[in-house]
C-alpha cells in the first residue's frame, strides 16, 4: 500500500492524522505492507503549513516500522494528460518514489488518495504501462457520488484542489475504487448511500488508546509546531487536552477503503471481518459501475454489472453505518502500541 495524504503541521482537517494511524494499524498488524507515505506539496491556502513529516516519524517510531515519506509536486497539471516534463528532480521526488515502489514490488500495490489527486494522476501519466501492470487499485477519496448530475456539479474540497487531476485518475489503466466523500454537498444528511462521510465523538476512541497514541493525536490537535515530537510522544498524557478534544466530533471519510484494501469488511454491528466471510452482513460495498468525469471534475456514472475496474463505494445500511464505522475505527486503533 502507498498512502497519499494532505497531512500538514499545523493540521488542516485532522482526519488525515486519524487516517494515517489507521493505515499504520493495518501495517503493524501485518495486514498490509505500507511502502510509502506521500504528502501533498501544500494545502490550499498555504498559511505556513508544511508536510507533517514529524507525524510520520512518530508513527514509524511507535510501530517500529521504517516507512519512507516524501513530498508531492508543486505544480498543478496544465492539462488532463500533463506528465510535467518541465519538473526538476526535487519537484518529482515523491512521484518518482511511487514509481519506484511500483517497479520494485513483487506484488501489485494499492494506492490511497485522500487529499489532492495531483501526484497520482501525474505518476499515472508518467508511467501508464507501469500502472496497468503493478497498481492493484486506487482508492480515490474525492468527489460527490450523486447519480444526479446537478448535485455532482457542486465540487467537493479534494476535487476543488485539482479538478483536472481528479478527472485524470478516471483515465488510468488500473482499477479505481471511487469513494465519493459525500453523495451531495450540503445535503444536511449525515450519511447517504453514495458518500463515505461519517462522524464520531473523539471521546469514544481517544481514551481507549495507548498513551503514546493519545499523545500522537494531542500533539497534532494542539497544533504543536515545536521540534519535540519524540519526547512529547513518550511523555505523560495531559488530561486537559484529552478531555477538551474528547468532547469534539471528528468528521471522517476513508476508513472503509483502507480496510477493503486489506481484504477486510465491516459488518452492520461494526465488526471487522475478512471480506470473503462477510456476505450480507456488510455495512458497505464497492459496486461495479461505468463512470465518466469532465475536465471540470463533474462525474456521471451508472451501475454496470460487467465493469471490471471501476467501483463505487456504497453504504448498504444507512442507519447503522456511522456507528459501525466508529466501532471499527476504535477497534483498529486500539491495536497500536
Ligand atoms: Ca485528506
Amino acid at each position: 500500500m502507498i498512502h497519499v495524504t494532505d497531512l500538514f503541521r499545523p493540521h488542516c482537517d485532522p482526519d488525515d492524522h486519524w487516517d494515517l494511524a489507521s493505515v499504520y494499524a493495518l501495517a503493524y498488524a501485518g495486514q498490509i505492507d505500507l511502502k510509502g507515505v506521500l504528502i501533498d506539496f501544500a494545502p490550499h491556502p498555504v498559511n505556513d503549513r508544511n508536510p507533517d513529516v514529524m507525524g510520520v516519524a512518530q508513527m514509524n517510531y511507535l510501530t517500529a516500522l521504517h516507512v519512507p515519506v516524501s513530498v508531492g509536486s508543486p505544480f498543478p497539471m496544465r492539462s488532463r494528460d500533463d506528465s510535467q516534463p518541465y519538473a526538476g528532480a526535487s519537484d518529482h521526488v515523491g512521484i518518482d518514489m511511487i514509481l519506484n515502489v511500483l517497479r520494485d514490488s513483487s506484488e501489485p500495490v494499492v494506492i490511497n488518495v485522500i487529499g489532492s489527486c495531483r501526484d497520482i494522476a501525474v505518476a499515472g501519466k508518467k508511467a501508464p504501462e507501469l500502472f496497468a501492470r503493478k497498481c492493484a487499485g486506487i482508492y480515490l477519496n474525492a468527489g460527490t457520488g450523486s447519480p444526479d448530475k446537478t448535485h455532482a456539479a457542486k465540487l467537493e474540497y479534494n476535487v476543488s484542489l485539482a479538478a483536472l487531476s481528479y478527472a485524470a485518475i478516471f483515465d488510468l489503466p488500473c482499477p479505481v475504487y471511487w469513494m465519493p466523500c459525500f453523495e451531495q454537498m450540503r445535503s444536511g444528511k449525515p450519511v447517504m448511500e453514495y458518500g463515505t462521510h461519517y462522524k464520531f465523538l473523539q471521546g469514544r476512541i481517544l481514551p481507549n488508546l495507548s498513551p503514546r497514541m493519545q499523545n500522537f493525536f494531542l500533539y497534532m490537535l494542539e497544533r504543536k509546531t515545536d521540534q519535540n515530537w519524540l519526547h512529547y510522544l513518550r511523555g505523560p498524557v495531559e488530561p486537559e487536552p484529552l478531555k477538551k478534544y474528547g468532547d469534539l466530533y471528528r468528521h471522517m471519510w476513508c476508513t472503509g477503503g483502507f480496510l477493503h484494501a486489506a481484504g477486510q469488511g465491516v459488518t452492520t454491528d461494526g465488526q471487522i471481518v475478512p471480506l470473503e466471510q462477510i456476505g450480507d452482513r456488510a455495512v458497505l460495498s464497492f459496486d461495479p459501475i461505468s463512470v465518466r468525469c469532465s475536465d471540470q471534475g463533474v462525474t456521471e456514472w451508472q451501475p454496470d454489472a460487467k465493469a471490471k475496474d471501476r467501483y463505487v463505494f456504497h453504504v448498504r445500511d444507512i442507519a447503522r453505518y456511522e456507528e459501525a464505522m466508529t466501532r471499527a475505527l476504535g477497534a483498529l486503533l486500539k491495536t497500536l502500541p
